[in-house]
Order: structure tokens, then sequence, then C-alpha cells
């Protein structure tokens, strides 16, 4: 039988206009077995967003963007900053350790060709993110963990760093007098940076790093470097990150959930939004903890959405860095 084939104005293309980006060739085409949407070319209004209030972080990938640099390029650089920042205490150096007093980080990157590169439990480097552009790009391999990402890493270059402060450290020698372990992720407070960007040519690309849990067991690693749940991007459609209690992103694959969402015409917002109602509709537990999602879609539309309040995302389009509050599932209920 001869397959049914047609072409139709893309979905995206009320979108498109609603959100400032003109898509000067963008068709799909649809069968009755798949749809594949193309973008022959496209004039794109450079985007990055990323999670909580990472100001300047978002800053520098939107400064980036805005200079004509690749989505990558601008996303790794950007959450360098908060890497680099000893304030963090989630992300990169001076970040908590295990209870064992270990600081261990996890990222993983994902490229508008659709390729990937991750690093779990990563002692002694504390650009992350960046070593795992390098498993993508230089390994024929997607995930390097533990010892093998750090020796990988000296191999590359990146230098050998203690990552525990002091600061860091004291903290966790009180902690060590009860031992009280509640992963209970903060309601309002800093946490892992997950950054989604579109640059000057159209491309998704997107990066998330992390720290994970405080006071996590030796060995434990969350959602966030796991392509699908911590972060997922189709370039086709768009990208969604997520930051919170991993274990619970990592059960419903929260970020792959969100592109799928995209792909049958939700709009970044209500995939966000239907990826949260995954989650809480579990049952009850969901009132211990928080996870927030932001997604974009290759219109260039954004979205957010969490469990509860005190969740923001930073965006940054035409030259302006905004702090945007997310709506949250315990208000809409
Ligand atoms: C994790 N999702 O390791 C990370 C932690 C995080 O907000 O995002 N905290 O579970």
């Amino acid at each position: 039988m001869k397959r049914r084939k047609f072409l139709r104005g893309t979905a995206l293309s009320g979108a498109a206009i609603a959100s400032g980006v003109s898509l000067l060739g963008c068709k799909e085409e649809v069968s009755d077995k798949a749809v594949a949407v193309t973008h022959e070319a496209q004039a794109v209004t450079p985007i990055a967003i990323c999670t909580w209030n990472f100001k300047d972080a978002n800053a520098r990938a939107g400064q980036l963007l805005a200079e004509g640099k690749p989505a990558l390029d601008a996303i790794i650089e950007g959450v360098a900053v908060e890497e680099s920042n000893l304030e963090n205490t989630t992300v990169g150096k001076g970040a908590t350790p295990d209870r064992e007093g270990t600081v261990t980080l996890d990222a993983c990157v994902m490229s508008p060709q659709g390729d990937c590169g991750a690093v779990l439990a990563v002692e002694n480097i504390v650009h992350v993110a960046a070593l795992a552009r390098k498993v993508m790009e230089d390994t024929p391999h997607v995930i390097l963990a533990g010892k093998g990402a750090e020796e990988f890493g000296y191999a590359m270059g990146f230098p050998k760093e203690n990552l525990l402060t002091d600061v860091a450290k004291e903290k966790w020698e009180v902690w060590k007098t009860s031992s009280e372990y509640k992963p209970i992720i903060n309601i309002e407070n800093h946490d892992t940076i997950g950054m989604l960007a579109i640059d000057s040519a159209g491309d998704i690309a997107g990066v998330c790093t992390t720290s994970g849990l405080g006071y996590k067991m030796k060995g434990r690693v969350g959602d966030s470097p796991i392509i699908g749940s911590g972060l997922f991007i189709d370039n086709e459609i768009g990208g969604a990150v997520a930051t919170g209690l991993g274990e619970e992103v990592l059960k419903t694959v929260g970020s792959f959930l969100i592109v799928e969402l995209m792909r049958q015409g939700k709009s970044p917002q209500e995939a966000c939004e239907e990826a949260i109602g995954r989650i809480v509709k579990k049952g009850e537990r969901y009132r211990d903890f928080q996870i927030a999602y932001i997604a974009m879609n290759k219109a260039g539309q954004t979205g957010s959405f969490c469990i509860h309040e005190g969740f923001t995302m930073m965006k940054y389009q035409d030259g302006k860095n905004e702090n945007i509050v997310s709506n949250h599932y315990a208000k809409t209920t």
C-alpha cells in the first residue's frame, strides 16, 4: 500500500509569530507512520534559560549567544560561572559533600546533533559540565563515572582541585554530630543549575551540573547526569531540564517526557505542568520534596513549573536577563 504523505504548515508557526521567531522554511512532513519536522532556515532571537536565580551564569550564556556563539559553547561557559562560585553549595567547588566528607559532582550535556555526554560522581574537578562535553566529543562513550571520569579529565588537561572548602567542611563536621539524613529538597533555595539555549542559528543545546544531595550516601547519583531524566534535547522539538529530588525525576524520566509532550503539540509550559502532574499523582509524598522543570521549544517559547512555591528561572532574551517566578502545583490544587 502506498504510504500517505503530505506537507502541512507547521504547528509551530502560530507560536513562532507569538514569540517573535520567524520560521522561514519550516515544514512538517506527516505520514501515517511518523512525523518529521524539518527546519530549513530560521531567524531566531537567541535565548538562554536556567534554573533558579543564577543571574550571572545566565547573563554570561546570553552574552555569548548575542555574540553569535553556538548554544553548546554558551551554556557550558554559562554554568561554569556557578561551578566556580564558592557560595553555591550545590554546584562545583564549595558544594556540600557526601556523608563521608567527599564532594562528588555529576553533569551532562546534550548537543543540537543529539549527541550527549555525562560524568557521574567525579571528585577533584570543578568544571564537570565541560568534562561531560569532552566525554561526548573525545570518547566513543556517553557516560564516564568516578575515577575513570576523573582520570580522563586530567588527561584532557583539567586541573586537580580540592572541592571541599573550609566552610563546607565545618558544616559537614557539625552535621556529623547528628548525622541526620533528610533528603528533603529545599523549597526556596539555590540549587542545581540546568541551562537550555537556542542560538542564532536556531539550534538548541542543554546542560545540567550539580553536586546532588548534601550528605548523600557515598556513590549516590541523582537525575542530573542521566540523559532523559535530568536533561533532554531534541533539536527538532526543544529541550527540558530538571532540578529537585532526583530520585523522583528518575522515576518518571521527566525531561524526556516533557520533550515528547512538546512533540505531541503541548507548549513548554503545558508540558512542564504535565510532567509535575505525573509525580504528584503518585501520592502525598510530594508534600515533602521539591521538583521543578524548565523547558524551551524550537519556536523559542519557554515554560517552567514546580511542585512548591519558591522556584524561579532566569531568562535571557534581547539583552534582558530576567528572573521569572514559576507557578507551582500546590497553588493550583
Ligand atoms: C539530584 N536533582 O542530584 C539533583 C539535585 C538538585 O535541586 O537538583 N537539587 O537529585
